[in-house]
């Protein structure tokens, strides 16, 4: 048994009302053809409950990028996991490097906004990934399986978890690992997943690739072993380019 893929875009700080129409244009497109695998947009906030709305009845679900650890309070800008939820999405990203990155977070703080996801009652995307100096000193599985070990909360619910491997160095460059890369670092994280959770839960888990994923190299990263979807950014903003990843599978 393999996980169902999931192809999920994330339209970063990308989208506007009108964008509304990107949905409703990939709606149509797996009404006529419909996928093999499980479909996501994650837009900015701004546009989560609209964008619900808009894909209701279809097979595009709707998610977010982030989320607050707390469920509410004094949190100036903030938006919690139990809004979000309230707000139509189904899923939460949580942990992308370029929120640690921007926003200092650490792997307890993406481990506390997992266990707020989960505790709304949404799955949860864990990222995690190697920068390029990490990657030329060779420490990718070092610093994966550290964020890994860090990220995901004690008392996660694997059956809604899923993890997306994003080596910074690849994140809207156009550059990719390798087809062994990507399987060598793959496999490196189901083992750990494996080890942790046992092999029947831990095989189930999905492990995105993200990372410069486009139409024309979509076929050739999800046929690697251990590769269960993608984890999309600028390719997924334009309904026909993401229609065409999704038929990768
Ligand atoms: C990696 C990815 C989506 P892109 O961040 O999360 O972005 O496909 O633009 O490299």
């Amino acid at each position: 048994r393999a996980p169902k893929p999931l192809a999920a875009g994330n339209w970063k700080m990308n989208g506007l009302k009108a964008s509304s129409s990107e949905i409703a244009d990939l709606a149509a497109r797996l009404k006529a053809a419909p996928a093999g695998c499980d479909v996501l947009i994650c837009p900015p906030f701004t546009l989560v409950a609209s964008l619900a709305d808009a894909a209701a009845g279809t097979s595009v679900a709707i998610g977010a990028q982030d989320c607050h650890a707390k469920a509410s309070g004094a949190h100036t800008g903030d938006v919690s996991a139990p809004m979000l939820a309230d707000s139509g999405a189904s899923f939460v990203i949580v942990g992308h490097s370029e929120r640690r990155a921007d926003h200092g977070e650490t792997d307890a703080d993406v481990a506390a906004k997992a266990a707020a996801v989960q505790a709304a009652g949404l799955p949860v995307i864990i990222c995690v990934g190697e920068t390029e100096a990490e990657r030329v000193a060779g420490r990718e599985v070092e610093i994966v399986s550290g964020q890994l070990a860090g990220s995901i909360p004690a008392d996660i619910d694997t059956d809604r978890l899923v993890i997306a491997y994003e080596p910074v160095w690849a994140i809207g460059t156009g550059r990719t690992p390798s087809a062994a890369d990507v399987e060598a670092i793959h496999g490196a994280i189901r083992e750990k997943l494996v080890a942790r959770f046992g092999a029947a839960a831990g095989s189930m888990i999905r492990i995105l690739y993200g990372g410069s994923v486009k139409p024309d190299n979509a076929k050739e990263l999800m046929s690697v072993a251990n590769v269960n979807g993608a984890l999309v950014g600028g390719a997924s903003l334009k309904a026909a380019d993401f229609d065409a990843i999704i038929g990768a599978w």
